[in-house]
């Protein structure tokens, strides 16, 4: 029995060498670390397959709602610890280790971290997943299994190079293949009409079939028995080869569609096979939930009473036009009886109002490959349409604007919008913008479908399980009640005065920036010093980040720092560190990679001031190495263009582990300044009508600060004229073009010297080591929002309407 293996210390042990022994075939003493790894991980596997099952056979019996969480991307980093503390055996097993002389942590890093997403989006959909589960909720994700998730990052010569990722080269243990659930899904063709019994029919002709097979992962709730599904879906070659084709290049056509995760910020490449990826894995994914639901009801009459499809971003919004394609074709429901379940079944999170984000499909990319779903989706636009006519009139300019189809474009949030039952944003001020600003007409007619669900984090990955010592100080004060319930933090605001919980909160955030500088120490050769004031930007890169307006404040605090010696005296030690990728084909935000490391080269080798100031871009910045960064931080950089971060997650991550925010007032950090009070974070720079005012008039030009400010028109002078003497005059020309010439559109100028001011008190105010501390605390206490256990509980009560499983 697979239960008692865990039973105590002495039976895991025993029955864990023998694992070992027997799965390679070595005495335990000869076996290797990976092997050491695969053993527990699998066992692990194996010891939560009981509790398994028994949620699959509760959820049967129990006929109750469930969600399905459609999502190109779920960016779950590793998952052994997570599934060791959430099964409660971890100190059982540390325990074991350590008479067998192993080093747990050691063997938790042999795992390869799966990267299946590209930021903020995947990793929330992990956090949720977690918190689903840890609360007791049916809720499931469907997504791709790429073979290579988001490339690996080096640094070479101080440029990003990009590498495949091979996760799953030593082998995936937590997935389950099931063969037995492929289903195959139809691509191009022809769609026919059909005369039958007086009732019109299509049908789907002469499609290429491809075979999704779905691998299942347990996703393992905290000290509870639900284990929800991760499905991913990989693509093979379906059972029969077409005609007279080259079996190779067909195959090789097929399995693309799971290769490759695309960076969401690309380049055209691309695209049809992208398109490929979204209808692959909703088809397949619905075409499952549908299976099921019909062999436990025999109906989809209650469908959306049993289930919801929530659509994460525009990326899987094809939903709407394939469950009514199921319900028409499959099932004989008559259109409007369709879409009154289709309507009712799907709700839509919005992620991003960046215009370039907002997806587009090509009308000329999507009918030849979905014939009969683009058939559909223009059914669905002709009725909105007329609509639209019978509310405004014929003619009027929304009409054309609202439409789902236009410019030979469909619109993909249009149509989740129009499709869905609820649209959310994803903090207090993204989802205004979008009620107000960005889809206020549709705002106006769906009264009520637009809502808030403002982000969280998993404080099980992100603190429990990444920040040990800062767990157990909060645990020793206000008891472990924080881990079912992070409202509790609060009990810990009458410590925040308190001088003894001060110190030992101090020692607990040494221990962990001194962590973080071994790692960097051993990996880049750069020391770091803990009493520094570790000041993190770990985050995608991208010019609404302004990551650049970090970048060029160093070169002025260096200059700053050369120049003055009063000024260097007084200035407390600060290390800068970043972490970002760059997506392989945008060209400007790697030039701000380059110029990271070409001011970094400069500044940590100039002895007269890098005892003050010291500069690192951490290598391949992912999951794991975000666990070791955020409980490290000094000072949270969040210092996007007010109006463009939809909301941040990792903010949260960094308070919830004591950081202070410096940043504006964009996405969740209005939130975080809110609950934390403003007075402990420091907050800079355009708020988002300020920034909307702006764009309005146009009332803007970055050549008004050059020549007014000296301490700019040095530093953009600097990227120009010569003073980076290790690379091309040249190499930086194009930054300072973006800032002068092409109108600096993220305000990084006109933001520049409030940010100067920001970054002065900050590094003043951690002189004041008392009462920063006291602040960090604050942040710590008042973190307990952020939590996804309370965004989930909002999405249950207001969207998805579940109840906790019944065992
Ligand atoms: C997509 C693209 C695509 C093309 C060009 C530029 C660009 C820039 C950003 C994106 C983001 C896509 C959606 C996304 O990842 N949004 C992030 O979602 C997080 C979770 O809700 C949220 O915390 C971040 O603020 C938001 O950027």
């Amino acid at each position: 029995m697979t239960t008692s293996l865990f039973k105590n210390k002495k039976v895991f042990k025993e029955a864990y060498v023998k694992r070992v022994e027997e799965m390679f075939g070595k005495r335990f003493d000869e076996t290797t670390m990976n092997e050491k790894y695969f053993t527990l991980a699998t066992m692990v596997r194996e010891y939560a397959s009981n509790n398994w099952i028994e949620t699959q056979g509760a959820l049967k019996k129990s006929n109750q709602k469930q969600t399905y969480y459609f999502s190109m991307e779920f960016l779950m980093g590793r998952l052994l610890t997570n599934n060791l503390t959430n099964l409660g055996i971890r100190n059982l097993v540390e325990e074991a280790f350590d008479d067998l002389s192993l080093d747990l942590n050691e063997i938790e890093d042999k795992e390869a971290d799966p990267g299946l997403g590209n930021g903020g989006l995947g990793r929330l959909a992990a956090c949720f997943l977690d918190s689903i589960a840890s609360l007791g909720y049916p809720g499931h994700g469907n997504g791709i299994r790429y073979r290579y998730g988001f490339f690996e990052q080096r640094i070479i010569d101080g440029y990003q190079v990009e590498v495949p990722d091979q996760w799953l080269q030593k082998g995936f243990v937590w997935d389950v293949r099931k063969e037995n659930e492929a289903v195959d899904i139809p691509f191009f063709g022809q769609v026919r009409m059909l005369e039958d019994n007086g009732k019109i029919k299509y049908v789907h002709e002469n499609a290429e079939y491809v075979k999704a097979v779905p691998y299942d992962v347990p996703i393992i709730g905290y000290d509870t028995k639900t284990v929800n599904n991760l499905i991913l879906w990989s693509a093979e070659p379906a059972r029969t080869y077409p005609q007279g084709i080259n079996a190779a290049e067909y195959e090789s056509n097929i399995r693309q569609i799971s290769e490759f995760l695309y960076p969401d910020d690309s380049t055209d490449e691309g695209k049809i096979l992208r398109l490929k990826q979204q209808y692959f894995f909703v088809a397949a994914g619905l075409k499952r939930i549908v299976n099921n639901h019909k062999e436990q009801y025999g109906t989809m009459e209650n469908f959306h009473e049993k289930v919801c499809l929530h659509i994460n971003d525009t990326h899987p919004a094809l939903l709407v036009p394939e469950l009514m394609r199921v319900l028409i074709d499959e099932e004989g429901y008559d259109w409007d009886t369709a879409w009154s379940i289709t309507t009712k079944t799907c709700a839509y999170t919005n992620h991003t109002i960046l215009a370039e984000a907002l997806e587009k499909w090509p009308v000329r990319l999507l009918q030849p490959l979905l014939p009969r779903v683009f058939m559909i989706t223009e059914e669905i636009n002709k009725r909105f349409c007329l609509d639209l006519i019978d509310r405004y009139g014929e003619g009027h300019p929304k009409v054309t604007e609202l439409a789902i189809i236009g410019e030979d474009l469909v619109r993909m949030a249009h149509l989740a919008i129009v499709g869905s039952f609820s649209v959310n944003g994803v903090a207090a001020l993204h989802t205004n913008i979008l009620k107000e600003i960005e889809m206020k007409d549709f705002n106006e007619l769906f009264k009520g479908r637009f809502n808030n669900k403002t982000n969280g984090i998993t404080h099980r990955r992100w603190l429990l399980n990444s920040n040990p010592e800062l767990s157990d100080l909060l645990t020793k004060l206000i008891g472990d009640g924080w881990i079912k319930d992070t409202m509790e933090f609060d009990k810990l605001m009458p410590y925040v005065t308190d001088e003894k919980v001060k110190k030992e909160f101090y020692d607990v955030k040494q221990a962990r920036k001194t962590a973080l500088a071994e790692r960097i120490e051993r990996e880049q050769g750069i020391k770091l010093d803990p009493n520094s004031i570790f000041d993190i930007q770990v985050k995608r890169m991208h010019e609404y980040k302004r990551q650049l307006m970090n970048i060029l404040h160093i070169m002025y605090l260096y200059n700053r720092l050369k120049d003055d010696s009063e000024f260097r005296q007084n200035f407390h030690p600060q290390s800068f560190i970043f972490g970002a990728k760059a997506a392989g084909g945008y060209d400007f935000a790697k030039k701000v990679i380059k110029l990271i490391n070409t001011v970094a080269d400069i500044v940590n080798n100039d002895e007269e001031t890098n005892s003050k100031l010291k500069l690192v871009f951490v290598e391949n910045y992912n999951v794991s190495y975000a666990e070791l960064i955020m409980p490290a931080a000094d000072l949270s950089e969040q210092i996007s263009t007010a109006t463009k971060e939809a909301s941040g997650t990792g903010n949260m991550k960094f308070m919830m582990n004591g950081a202070l925010t410096i940043g504006t007032l964009d996405g969740a950090n209005v939130e975080i300044s809110e609950f934390a009070g403003i007075e402990n974070e420091i907050i800079f720079g355009l708020n988002a009508d300020e920034v909307n005012e702006l764009n309005a008039t146009g009332d803007y030009n970055p050549w008004d600060i050059y020549y007014k400010d000296e301490r700019i028109r040095r530093v953009l002078d600097q990227l120009i004229n010569g003073y980076f003497s290790n690379v091309q005059p040249d190499e930086f020309r194009d930054i300072y073009d973006n800032l002068l010439h092409n109108g600096d559109s993220y305000y990084v100028l006109k933001d520049f010297d409030a940010y100067i001011n920001a970054q002065e008190k900050a590094n003043k105010m951690y002189q004041d080591q008392d009462k920063w501390l006291e602040k960090a605390l604050i942040n710590i206490a008042k973190s307990g929002y952020f939590s996804t256990d309370r965004t989930i509980e909002q999405y249950v009560e207001d969207i998805w309407h579940l109840e906790k499983i019944k065992f």
